[in-house]
């Protein structure tokens, strides 16, 4: 066929093929443009810094793809035309490896010093003075959130008070522990005050997501890690794992209100501690 002698540059699978990837095409530019499933709008003040190096990694990565493949394309559409052409060889193109390299060594030089300036606001950042604190632990398959009450102390825990329905452990006992408050699967905070999270596990890997605020952070046995955001939209989202912990991983699935003021927080902590 490459020689000419074959049944034309023009074949039925090819135009069928060709077609697929038209309604391929297609259907992706469409997703992206008319964005029926896109991110939820984002719901924290880190959170727009990381959509922002998101589309710019997109952009980025979808101008190489659509240049990269359109010129295969072309070359393609350009060289192999007749049928007859010979492919020509050269073992090395200093030049043009020498172009392709420092290209893309400086686009992705400059990806990552965005990227490591959002990684920095988010880890290497100090947390602000009135920062709410709660304790979260994952466990198979459920988040317990530990509040300190309005005494600001955090009871202590102990292994072996750990029970059905003390999954934490609290050890009552504890004078700090008298005002704490032990929710499972319900997250409260406030907007626009900073939340400090610290996080474990009791038994897995688990990891710890609020797609609308745009936090995820792994939470690992042994390990207390702490990671803090400030949430600026008053509503109620879903909190999901996104680490595969297990057999019922689908169901870990916690809620959580932003609360449009601390009185309302306040109130809501009251109720809950009154009825433990
Ligand atoms: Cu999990």
């Amino acid at each position: 066929m490459a020689d000419g002698t074959g049944p034309g540059r023009v074949t039925p699978s090819g135009v069928a093929l060709a077609a697929l990837l038209l309604i391929l095409i297609v259907a992706s530019l469409w997703l992206f443009i008319a964005k029926p499933y896109w991110w939820t709008p984002v719901a924290s003040q880190q959170g727009a810094d990381i959509d922002f190096i998101f589309t710019a990694v997109l952009w980025v990565t979808g101008i190489a793809f659509v240049g990269v493949q359109g010129m295969l394309g072309y070359f393609i559409a350009r060289y192999g035309a007749k049928g007859t052409e010979r492919a020509s060889y050269w073992h090395d193109n200093p030049k043009a490896e020498a172009i392709l390299l420092i290209g893309t060594a400086a686009i992705l030089t400059v990806l990552v010093f965005m990227g490591q300036r959002v990684w920095a606001s988010v880890y290497f950042s100090d947390v602000p003075e009135n920062a709410l604190t709660i304790q979260v632990t994952g466990e198979q398959f459920a988040w317990n959130f530990h509040y300190a009450g309005p005494d600001g102390a955090f009871g202590r825990q102990r292994i072996e008070l750990i029970s059905p329905t003390n999954t934490i452990g609290l050890d009552r006992t504890d004078p700090a522990a008298k005002d704490d408050l032990l929710s499972i699967n319900q997250m409260h905070m406030v907007a626009n005050r900073p939340v400090r999270v610290r996080l474990r596990s009791k038994d897995v890997i688990h990891s710890f997501f609020l797609p609308n605020l745009r936090v995820k952070q792994d939470a690992v046995p042994g390990m207390g890690i702490e990671i803090w955001f400030t949430p600026n939209l008053a509503g109620d989202y879903e909190i999901a794992c996104a680490e595969l912990c297990g057999l019922g991983h689908y169901r870990m699935k916690a809620f959580l209100t932003v609360d449009a003021s601390q009185d309302v927080f306040d109130t809501w902590l009251r109720e809950q501690t009154a009825q433990q």
